[in-house]
């Protein structure tokens, strides 16, 4: 090895020599066997235990809270001044928790931002390996169009889109549009594993169209029914839209079981949820995230909940409280909060709301495949 490269190398090692349980007091020939480790570059485990294998996930990330009216101000205010298209591809605005080092990232594995489009723009043709979502928490006039589907983005909608589908999104009405993406941008930067490419500058007459009901919806959108002339079991979801009636209809239907007495009908007495599923196969919509809704009916709260892994919850309508790890929250519209690995959460609906209803996005797909997802519900 060449030493004048040794030597303009800092070691980004620095041991202590401490005397820890179970460990040998700090001695002068201690203290030369560390500074051999640090000059190989070289870590004992016996000085890392603690951080590396803690009895259970301790999350850089912190709980933290972004308030819908402040993101939506700020993004019209960049729908004024900054132009979208090709180059920075999106008018898309990152929450950046505050304690993951300033980055663009949510938790250490999603991606969730605001994203803006003024009437009559364009956001232009790209794919990319990372899968996505769009969740509307209000407002219309959007298509996304997948591959040349024009699918229409209206409040309540979710609409997947698994990696390397082409995207493009336009603005086809006189207002403004806000609606929020979730991608796992951070798990591709982290696992060096993404590619990336732009597609045509402008997407035909055609697809500019703004059909009811997009392609993949009049194939997959039905009921327990498989077109035969489709793949088997596509590992992302094919249907691009679940529309906000049928989820509504599945959360009211939950709760008026419960009433007439079904209590198997929800979660908690109360709480009533769902999950995005893949039509073909039944499991998550994406690869690495899965998408859920819940309610939470007036008054009521739901069980404390730890989970393996991160979510990145928006308020869809209602108000109320949510309650992560030490923290506290009054939530309403649009609100969208984080939530760590293993940090508790309860959601808790107003007396006077008439329900607390919350989107939900995660990464447990990935510790699920990985065998290393668990969640400890605390007892009513
Ligand atoms: O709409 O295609 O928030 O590619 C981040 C990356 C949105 C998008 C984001 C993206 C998009
Ligand atoms: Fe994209």
């Amino acid at each position: 090895m060449n030493a004048a490269v040794v030597d303009t190398v800092p070691s980004p090692v620095r041991l202590k020599a401490v005397a820890a349980p179970g460990q040998p007091e700090p001695t002068p020939a201690l203290e030369q066997l560390y500074r051999g480790f640090e000059s190989e570059l070289l870590v004992p485990l016996w000085t890392e235990i603690g951080g590396l294998m803690p009895p259970h996930p301790r999350s850089q990330a912190a709980p933290h809270l972004w308030q819908w009216s402040r993101l939506k101000a700020l993004a019209h205010q960049a729908g004024e001044i900054v132009p979208v298209g090709r180059g920075g591809e999106r008018r898309a605005i990152a929450l950046a928790n505050p304690a993951l080092g300033g980055r663009p990232f949510a938790t250490p594995t999603l991606w969730a931002a605001i994203q803006y489009l003024m009437p009559g723009e364009d956001a232009p043709e790209h794919r990319h390996t990372q899968h996505a979502f769009r969740f509307v928490v209000e407002g219309e006039g959007v298509w996304t169009v997948v591959n040349g589907d024009a699918v229409r983005m209206s409040r309540g909608d979710f609409l997947p889109q698994a990696g390397w589908n082409w995207h493009a999104h336009h603005n086809a009405a006189s207002e403004p549009m806000a609606w929020i993406d979730g991608l796992d941008i951070p798990f591709a930067y982290y696992t060096e594993s993404q590619f990336f490419e732009h597609g045509r500058d402008a997407i035909s007459d055609a697809e500019r169209g703004t059909p009811d009901r997009s392609r993949s919806e009049r194939l997959w959108g039905h009921p327990g029914l498989r077109p035969l002339a489709q793949p088997d079991a596509p590992q992302a979801t094919p249907l691009l839209a679940y529309r906000w009636a049928d989820t509504d209809r599945a959360l009211a239907d939950q709760l008026a079981l419960e009433d007439e007495g079904h209590a198997g009908a929800t979660l908690s007495p109360g709480h009533a949820a769902v999950r995005y599923a893949n039509p073909a196969t039944g499991r998550d919509v994406l690869p690495t995230i899965r998408a859920e809704m819940h309610r939470v009916r007036r008054g009521a709260c739901s069980r404390t909940t730890r989970e393996t892994g991160s979510s990145v919850w928006q308020v869809f309508e209602g108000a109320g409280s949510v309650r992560v790890g030490e923290r506290e929250w009054r939530v309403q519209r649009g609100d969208l909060f984080v939530v760590p690995s293993w940090q508790p959460l309860q959601l808790r609906c107003d007396a006077d709301a008439a329900s607390l209803d919350l989107f939900r996005f995660g990464d447990a797909p990935i510790f699920e495949a990985l065998h290393q997802h668990r969640v400890q519900v605390d007892p009513a």
